[in-house]
């Protein structure tokens, strides 16, 4: 059978088990990335398995999420990433340097090669031909270690995109058009894989902002060609030497097919708070606006803030609204104060951030109460913005500078007949990698910072034969990993579990953590009940970590999403789903629970019956675990199975 792209990178990349779809397989990983939020935990889980180097092709270490420094927190963090970085072979990429995936995509992505990446938006990767993933920082930490990744060998999505875009149209309403098409559920396990001759027209920056995005639809990841457009970018970028032509092989097959017309898609907007909630822009033009914010991993590439330059040069911006623009790198940063455009927005009243992620995960530019926030990133979950009230809107740079200067929702296609501030990518971009320090000789003696901020991470034990315990917290529908473990003001406790684990469903019921740390000192186990598409967004493994941490030893779902299921199982939690709906409607916080001869019932294979004790009833749970996740799971997690296997 002829090989997709997907499969053909995977088959070069395959270290364990079969590859068959709906399989679990193992796979060799060429790169990783960390960011500073999600890398401390994984680096102090790489410590503890005991490794010299890390064995990867390429490792980086990555500063952009929290580079506030409110507090000492994150300054001993960044030194302790910096000298764990020195010390086992790491690059280290400095804050303000600029958001992981953009300087990855800049600098160091080669096509072919597979990413693994401490964030969910890796998949930024795909626009230049690599299979990106996004996983929790325990699994990164296996990766550095030279262990394999593993994944279900997914199903295989064709996105054929035909014809050219019309002007005031750009890649993020081609993403948006299609999270409208196959929204945020039910696409775990498969790839997006884009061809057509549409490609032509779409540049490496325009191809990973769909790419990045494909991460909402709850991909394993999305992936495009390597041909003559990615040569030019790379050779651009100095780097003609990593390029490789990829494509797949003819009458490949795939699992489906979405066609896209290009000239058809109008500008899109992903209401709140979901980022599947997609309408035209023209369905609510005229509407007023608060805030509009540009950048994010999603749009900040230098063709991303050259378009929004060109629109507000010689305009000043509305004076009811707040407008925040930061650019992706220090790479755009440094083109565009060179080329004047950095001017243009400073002149017209914008307020220019650093190179980093900020106002998108809630570090910074929360809105005002109840505000309409027009953002250009990828997630528009409730209270991400640090607002609880507020409602964001995703859309592309070209709607969110008209709707600076207007104050106002505004379709850009009103504007056809004016001239389109078209970009074309320079011959060369302006390299300079000083800010990202890279190991010699001498690094591996580098004596590693640990301020007080940073704990050990916590040790789980064997899963007992019984469990006992209580529903500790009951949930609905698209529960994100935001609402489990929040970010903003508590990112600077990432590195201290004893603390972050204080906040765990901090908006949903400021009392969780309490109550689980109760059941835990009375030998009782937390369960959480949750509805469809838990554990959707972020790779945080936070969220899976400190309630792990708190004494959770299950999770009874309708549905799970993909990297909070497998950070479940890294960190011991049973990941388990409802076998009807209605077992979720008759179950209520405060019910006892027992579960009994758990590791007899994984061994054959069986389901798990779960007695509710409260309601006297039996609720039939199921499973999808491999023969690895269950020895994982009854090993306390990754780490100790790890340990034990000796398998990096
Ligand atoms: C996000 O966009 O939610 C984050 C912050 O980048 C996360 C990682 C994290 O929580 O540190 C992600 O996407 O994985
Ligand atoms: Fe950073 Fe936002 Fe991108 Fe996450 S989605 S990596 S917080 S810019």
């Amino acid at each position: 059978m002829a090989d997709n792209l997907t499969y053909k990178i995977l088959r070069k990349h395959l270290i364990d088990g079969e590859l068959r779809q709906g399989e679990e397989i193992g796979i060799k990983i060429d790169q990783t990335l960390t960011q500073d939020a999600t890398g401390t935990m994984a680096y102090l889980q790489f410590e503890s398995m005991g490794i010299k180097k890390v064995k990867t092709e390429l490792s980086l270490s990555y500063v952009d999420h929290n580079t506030l420094q409110q507090g000492y927190e994150n300054a001993d963090d960044h030194k302790y990433l910096q000298t764990v970085a020195a010390k086992y072979g790491i690059k280290f990429s400095r804050p303000g340097n600029g958001i992981c995936h953009q300087v990855h995509l800049e600098r160091f992505g080669k096509p072919g090669k597979t990413l693994l990446g401490s964030d969910s938006h890796t998949p930024t990767g795909g626009g230049l031909g690599m299979i990106a993933i996004g996983a929790g920082g325990l699994d990164v930490a296996v990766a550095m270690g030279g262990g394999a990744f593993y994944l279900t060998a997914p199903e295989v999505i064709k996105v054929e995109l035909r014809g050219k875009l019309r002007k005031w149209v750009s890649a993020k309403d081609i993403i948006l058009h299609v999270l409208k098409i196959i929204s945020t559920k039910g696409n775990v396990n498969k790839v997006l894989e884009y061809c057509g001759d549409g490609l032509r027209t779409l540049s490496v920056p325009e191809r990973s902002t769909i790419a990045n995005m494909g991460a909402e639809t709850g991909v394993t990841t999305s992936i495009f060609p390597s041909d003559e457009i990615t040569k030019e970018f790379l050779l651009a970028q100095d780097r003609l030497a990593d390029y490789q032509e990829l494509k797949a092989e003819p009458d490949a097959q795939y699992n489906d097919e979405i066609q896209i017309d290009l000239s058809e898609i109008v500008p899109m907007v992903a209401l709140p708070h979901s980022p599947g909630n997609v309408v035209a822009v023209s369905e609510i033009a005229g509407r007023k606006i608060d805030q509009v914010e540009i950048g994010s991993c999603t749009n900040s590439s230098l063709r991303d803030l050259m378009i929004a330059g060109k629109i507000l040069d010689g305009k000043k911006v509305s004076p009811e609204i707040s407008f925040a623009i930061a650019p992706g790198s220090k790479q755009v940063f440094t083109m565009i104060a060179k080329n004047g455009i950095l001017a243009s927005m400073i002149e017209s009243g914008a307020r220019i951030m650093e190179s980093t992620c900020g106002f998108c995960i809630g570090c910074g530019q929360a809105p005002k109460t109840n505000a309409v926030s027009v953002r250009t990133n990828n997630r528009n979950f409730e209270g991400r913005s640090g607002t609880a009230t507020a409602g964001i809107y995703l859309v592309s740079v070209e709607t969110a500078a008209l709707c600076a200067i207007e104050g106002v929702f505004v379709d850009p296609l009103i504007k056809q007949a004016e001239e389109y501030p078209e970009v074309k990518l320079p011959e060369k971009f302006n390299i300079d990698d000083s800010m990202v320090i890279s190991p010699d000789e001498l690094s591996a003696k580098t004596e590693v910072f640990r301020g007080p901020n940073i704990g050990q991470p916590p040790q789980n034990s064997l899963l007992g034969k019984d469990l006992k315990g209580q529903v500790a917290i009951k949930v609905g529908d698209k529960i994100t990993t935001d609402h489990i473990m929040p970010a903003g003001p508590r990112l600077k406790f990432r590195s201290n579990i004893e603390k972050y684990s204080g906040f765990v469903f901090e908006g949903l019921d400021p009392y969780f953590a309490q109550r689980a740390k109760t059941l835990k000192e009375k030998k009782q186990a937390s369960f959480i009940v949750a509805g469809d598409s838990y554990g959707q967004g972020s790779s945080r493994e936070h969220a899976a970590l400190c309630p792990m941490y708190l004494g959770v030893k299950a999770v009874l779902a309708k549905s799970l999403e993909r990297i909070h299921a497998a950070n479940l199982v890294n960190f011991g939690i049973l990941p388990l789903v409802f076998s009807s709906p209605k077992d979720y409607e008759n179950l209520d916080e405060e019910d006892q629970l027992e579960m009994s001869d758990l590791i007899a019932c994984f061994d054959q294979g069986e389901s798990i019956v779960v007695e509710n004790k409260t309601k006297n009833e039996k609720i039939k749970m199921i499973y999808e675990l491999s023969s690895r996740q269950k020895e994982i799971i009854k090993a306390g997690g990754l780490l100790n199975y790890t340990k034990k296997a000796g398998s990096v």
